[in-house]
């Protein structure tokens, strides 16, 4: 799928700014408010970014279930003769959309683009109102997965059996229960845009480059016209070109995509098409697993980053271009080189960041919190569809990033108790991924830290990824014992042969707490942490990368194993390094991307 792009041929306005808004009182499953009408008592909200943050009210802060966002449009006369569309780059979870009044579109996940063509409904030169519902309710038939009434939340105390908790629990307010987490932000959280193409246009471009500097390109059209390919180097010179729907191009002297603070070079792929155009970075770069090793451009990669989350004062999960780029500075400060988009697809422009600042990216599905009720997750719940719908939009979307070089299904689903029925239901993924990415990128699924003789799935990944606490959630203030455990576990993944990256370890940490003992939760325990982990990381030639939890401290839910959200930050929410910031960047600038363990 195509960003949103103003070139020669194609108009984009953004949408943004100052909406009305108004939360639905009816029911979740029929929303009271009417599309048609304005908004009645109608308050203000920004547009984009969670609504959750932007009033101090429990009411907008915790709201369950469909809220309302209108604002007029007008399609300026000059777009007269192009086609028309409305694209949303993310309402969370679900969305309903009207204009003045009709139903034009229904998307369901909140983390993935969606758009629809508006030509003829909205007249050149006329305005229409513009309603947008979003419904912020998780359960165990959503990605992410919430829990329903009567269950508790992620981290939650439920203190079970005692009568008078559990009759205060049948009859609480609805609310969501997240079986995750990070706070359970929504709304309009990505940019709305208007945009016009020629009325024959380029629909897709898939572009897969080879190291060689072969770049095989298909481009897909509708309507009349002739296909022309030009490739542009990263100084914008024009340096090879072809014609025709799919073929390839050979571009001299390739210079490769690498990594930060190597170069990531990026060339252009110019499309016409009749009357339009479109421009499409890439970078040539190739990824492979080889045996126990990750080869970037044929070289074993050591990755250095961080698991981390879209988030940040006032925006909540909102796009903030400023957070975006202030964070990816934080990663060259910290001599990082890659990161996880836990727990869902992140907005489309922070890959583009990514690729232009060389970090590479683990790209993860909304699939975070299956399993942790009654029963077997995989039979009980109607998951399955919808997985395979984001993970092929997940694809579709970001295919031709060269920031990306693997793709991850999912975090820590329940892999241990019904370790049959998740291999069933992790497999046809992880073939589906290979299947239909262009690219054919490495695979992998995040696990939990679990009984990991008893998971058969995570060893059947491409790439081995644990999420592991030893130190905080258990062998809590040892770090011996910690580090006896984590070896033990590393000598089980050996046997297994694959490459191994720790995609979650880390220790809850307030930022100013001090304790010359080192205590847990004390800046000091969280560098010690570190450091004690890293030199068992060294010692295993198969462990090609490293990724603590998390880049910042970020909001959650409430619950009793939280303080103003997740502590586990080497950056506190609002950007300061905590002692151990120092510790990994002094360790991360002395290790290099490739060649770390050969
Ligand atoms: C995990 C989850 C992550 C949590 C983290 C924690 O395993 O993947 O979403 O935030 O642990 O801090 O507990």
């Amino acid at each position: 799928m195509l960003y949103p792009q103003q070139n020669a041929a194609r108009l984009t306005m953004r949408l943004d700014g100052v909406w009305d808004f108004a939360l639905d009182h009816g029911s979740p499953e029929a929303p009271s408010l009417d599309p048609a009408r304005p908004l009645p008592g109608a308050e203000t909200v920004a547009v984009p970014a969670s609504f959750n943050d932007q009033k101090p009210d429990r009411a907008w802060r915790d709201h369950y279930g469909w809220v309302f966002y209108q604002r007029r449009i007008t399609l300026p006369r000059a777009c007269a003769g192009q086609r028309v569309v409305l694209r949303f780059g993310a309402v969370t979870h679900q969305a309903r959309v009207w204009l003045d009044g009709e139903p034009i579109a229904e998307h369901r996940g909140g983390f993935l683009p969606f758009e629809v063509e508006v030509t003829g409904r909205l007249a050149p030169g006329a305005s229409a109102l513009l309603t947008v519902a979003a419904d912020n309710r998780v359960s165990h038939s959503t990605l992410p997965v919430g829990n329903e009434p009567g269950q508790i939340a992620f981290f939650g105390s439920d203190n079970a059996g005692i009568p008078s908790v559990e009759h205060a629990k049948a009859s609480a307010r609805p609310q969501n229960r997240p079986n995750f987490d990070f706070f359970n932000y929504a709304g309009i959280q990505r940019p709305v845009t208007l945009y016009t193409t020629p009325a024959a246009y380029i629909a897709d471009i898939t572009l897969v480059p080879h190291i060689s500097g072969r770049v095989e390109y298909r481009v897909e059209t509708v309507g009349d016209g002739a296909v022309t390919v030009g490739i542009l180097d990263p100084a914008g010179r024009p340096v090879a070109k072809a014609e025709g729907a799919a073929g390839s191009v050979d571009v001299p002297h390739p210079q490769l995509w690498e990594p930060w603070p190597g170069t990531p070079h990026l060339y252009t792929a110019r499309v016409t098409f009749g009357e339009d155009c479109y421009e499409e970075t890439f970078g040539i770069r190739e990824v492979r697993v080889e045996g126990a090793r990750l080869l970037l451009n044929g070289r074993p990669l050591y990755l250095k980053g961080f698991g981390k989350h879209e988030d940040s004062p006032l925006h909540g999960r909102g796009l903030d271009e400023a957070a975006n780029v202030t964070d990816l500075h934080f990663m060259h400060w910290f001599g990082a080189n890659a990161l996880r988009t836990s727990h869902y697809p992140y907005a489309e422009e922070f890959y583009a960041l990514c690729d232009r600042e060389g970090i590479l990216v683990i790209d993860e599905t909304p699939a975070v919190g299956i399993g942790g009720a009654e029963g077997d997750p995989y039979q009980t719940y109607p998951l399955a569809g919808h997985h395979r719908q984001v993970l092929a939009d997940l694809i579709a979307r970001d295919k031709n990033h060269p920031c990306v070089i693997l793709w991850s299904l999912g975090n820590e689903p329940d892999l241990e108790h019904y370790p049959q029925s998740a291999l069933d239901y992790w497999t046809p993924l992880y073939r589906q991924a290979h299947a239909q990415d262009p690219q054919d990128r490495p695979v992998t699924l995040v696990c939990c830290q679990n009984d990991y003789t008893k998971d058969i799935t995570t060893r059947t990944m491409d790439v081995v990824c644990i999420n592991r606490y030893y130190g905080w959630y258990n062998l809590s203030g040892d770090l011996d014992a910690a580090c006896a455990a984590l070896n033990e576990e590393l000598d089980f993944w050996q046997e297994v042969g694959k490459p191994v990256v720790i995609t979650e370890y880390g220790a809850d940490t307030v930022n100013g707490l001090h304790d010359a003992c080192g205590g847990m939760f004390s800046e000091e325990y969280q560098a010690e942490y570190y450091q004690r982990m890293g030199e068992e990381f060294d010692k295993r030639s198969f462990f090609v990368g490293e990724m603590p939890w998390n880049f910042a401290d970020f909001a959650t839910i409430q619950g009793p194993m939280r303080v103003g959200g997740n502590r586990k930050g080497l950056l506190t929410r609002d950007r300061r390094p905590k002692l151990a910031a120092h510790t990994l960047r002094r360790r991360w600038t002395a290790i290099p991307n490739f060649d770390y363990k050969t």
